[in-house]
């Protein structure tokens, strides 16, 4: 409240100004950042409170908003209500998660013909407190395909500390399974995270086997691991009917799978069939595709697979073309 006041100028009238706004706080997915731990050591933010209003009707300046970055994945939760605040699927969300309080109103406000001489004013609101629960879905980088018993759980307990049911039987996996894969040393360190889920056969779309809409977890990989077992273990004749029946499944799923970019794996070389290898090769040579014949039991291959893994992530996240090419193919 306050009330001009001047040599020579007779009643002033009130001049008291507003008060400025509470800043916001935003809450927005970033691509640079991978993990919570910065709101583990600093969990408590707030945005700048507004100023006062002045003399002269001058307002106060609105307090400045604050930006919380989160990776892509993250999900926040209104700790007090359980309820599902924002799932930030994508880069470059943003959503208010508390209000800044509006500022309030100074004496020059309530002025009018017949009340020319206000006292009133008005109090500015608080702004909003909230306390949320921050949760992050791992989000697989690559996917591991193929039909059941190929090998894909073993494949991903060789390589990451997932430790899945493996059995020599099909549809061991019946949920997916997701391994953080790391590879180089220290200062070059990639690490990626691995997604097996249960094994594809023919006629999956229409719900044969364990159907297909666990394909979803697969939606966002950048990178798809196709795994065939090139042994008589399979029962199944023909490798590149495999393959085919699996790319056909993935395409039904129409989601854009069957034009992710892919490694083909040839599995269980220990015991492989030399005739299956070999025409899996040449297929895989015709298609322009990479091959990486591998043993879990061996070991054979396996490193060599988990660096062109590693690469062809890094590769693919740094390659925002790829990444184009692939949002237009959908
Ligand atoms: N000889 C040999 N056997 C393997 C190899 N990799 C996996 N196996 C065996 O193949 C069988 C199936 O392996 P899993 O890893 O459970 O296969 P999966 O693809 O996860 O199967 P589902 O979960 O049913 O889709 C198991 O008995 C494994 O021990 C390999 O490189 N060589
Ligand atoms: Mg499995």
């Amino acid at each position: 409240m306050a009330f001009r006041r001047e040599k020579f100028v007779p009643r002033g009238g009130p001049s008291g100004g507003d008060g400025g706004k509470g800043g916001d706080i935003w809450m927005e997915s970033s691509e640079s950042h991978n993990t919570l731990v910065h709101f583990r050591f600093n969990p408590e933010y707030k945005a700048e409170r507004g100023r006062h209003g002045e003399g002269a009707k001058k307002t106060g300046r609105d307090g400045g908003d604050i930006v919380l970055k989160v990776p892509v994945g993250t999900i926040v939760y209104d700790e007090d209500t359980g309820e599902k605040v924002h799932d930030f699927s994508q880069p470059n969300e943003r959503v208010v998660i508390a209000r800044g309080g509006r500022g309030g109103r100074g004496n020059a406000q309530f002025a009018t013909s017949t009340h020319q001489a206000p006292r009133e004013h008005e109090e500015g609101r608080e702004g909003e407190e909230r306390t949320f629960r921050l949760e992050l879905k791992l989000l697989a980088d690559v996917g591991l395909v193929g039909y059941p018993n190929v090998g894909k759980s073993t494949l991903i307990s060789r390589i990451s500390a997932a430790r899945p049911k493996v059995a020599d039987y099909p549809f061991t996996t019946l949920e997916p399974n997701l391994g953080v894969v790391a590879t180089g040393d220290r200062k070059h360190e990639i690490s990626f995270v691995v997604a097996d889920i249960p094994g594809l056969i023919e006629g999956a779309h229409t719900g044969a086997g364990l159907g297909i809409q666990f394909l979803r977890h697969i939606e966002r990989t950048r990178l798809l691991v196709h795994m065939v077992d090139v042994s008589d273990a399979s029962g199944r004749p023909d490798v590149v009917k495999d393959v085919e029946v699996i790319q056909e499944e993935l395409k039904s799923f129409r989601a854009g799978l069957e034009a992710k970019p892919v490694l083909m794996v040839a599995s269980k070389i220990d015991v492989a069939n030399p005739d299956k290898l070999k025409k899996l090769k040449h297929w895989c040579a015709r298609k322009k595709l990479k091959l990486y014949p591998i043993s879990a039991v061996t070991g054979e291959g396996i490193e060599k697979l988990k660096f062109a893994m590693a690469a062809e992530v890094e590769r693919l996240r740094t390659d925002n073309s790829a990444l184009l090419k692939y949002a237009e193919s959908r």
